[in-house]
């Protein structure tokens, strides 16, 4: 360059440098990896640290602690009977409810539960009342019986805390339920819960009385239906209180396994349990009307 003086020519050089190293800076930048795609009727769950329990809750779901979840996959709704007798005709999986030849049926007359002979998975309350439709939830499936179905299909059951970092949509936070803020979102029931007085006055003002088909309520930001109400779901973790989290633990024949998400049988005045932190527990041979489970899958880390 005519002119060009020495200190010039290498500011100039300097500045190509410096462009020719933004430019390339901008050309390996690694774009973002697509997230993994998940199977057939599951829901990718991003991982990160999540906050469980609730101050505002019961003491069972305090005190509040992080935890450190990886990403899995979770079944969009939980098991349906139609799922559920797919495994039983490929394996002749016998059920807790049918070896003992009875099981806990709530009477929506009495408002009392008993054990009912006959009421198994595919008639959950009892021989004499209506089978279960193909697209609602199994119920009346142990613990025992839930993990046995998860692993014929490949997977596992969540642990709690999964399961609850998943109602929080991997938010680390978020509202009261799965979907949102309220059980009624423009004059809409977001979930299949109790209306009335638990345990003799029901209005099934949305719309059931008992269980529903799977999908009907609570279509969450993740792509989730029904992580609150409908039916308890079973989880992998022993019931302990969250104080007594990282300490060894030996089960013993009194101990229970926690269940999630509340159930069809949830009066708010009574039982609470449809809110993400909600818990309950119960032996891991008990089967019940009002319980089920979804299964999970490891993901890849990205
Ligand atoms: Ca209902």
């Amino acid at each position: 360059m005519a002119g060009e003086t020495p200190v010039l020519r290498h500011c100039l050089v300097a500045a190509c440098v410096i462009a020719a190293l933004v430019a390339g800076c901008k050309k390996s930048a690694p774009s973002p990896a697509p997230l993994p795609a998940p199977p057939p009727g599951m829901v990718y769950i991003p991982g990160g640290q999540t906050r469980i329990g609730s101050n505002d809750g019961l003491p069972q779901e305090q005190p509040v602690f992080t935890a450190d979840v990886k990403p899995f996959f979770l079944d969009i709704h939980p098991v349906t009977v139609a799922q559920y007798r797919a495994f039983v005709q490929a394996t002749g999986h016998i059920t807790h409810a049918e070896t003992y030849g009875d099981s806990g049926v709530f009477d929506f007359e009495t408002g009392e539960w008993s054990l009912v002979k006959g009421a198994t998975w595919h008639h959950p309350f009892g021989p004499d009342q209506p089978a279960a439709p193909d697209d609602h939830p199994v119920t009346q499936v142990s613990w025992i019986d839930a993990v046995a179905y998860c692993e014929w299909a490949g997977k596992r059951l969540p642990t709690e805390v999964e399961w609850e970092h998943a109602a929080r949509n991997a938010k680390n936070g978020g509202p009261t339920y799965a979907w949102g803020d309220s059980l009624v979102i423009d004059g809409r029931y977001m979930a299949n819960t109790w209306q009335g007085q638990f345990p003799k006055f029901n209005t099934a003002a949305d719309g059931y009385l008992g269980a529903s088909p799977v999908g009907a309520f609570g279509a969450t930001p993740l792509g989730l239906t029904d992580m609150g109400g409908n039916v308890w779901e079973w989880v992998d973790d022993w019931f302990r209180p969250y104080s007594e989290r990282g300490k060894p633990y030996e089960p013993t024949a009194e101990s229970k396994k926690v269940q999630r998400g509340g159930s069809f049988l949830c009066d708010p005045a009574v039982c609470h349990g449809y809110r993400v932190s909600g818990r309950a527990d119960a032996p891991p041979d008990e089967g019940l009307c009002h319980t089920g489970f979804r299964c999970a899958r490891d993901a890849p880390v990205q």
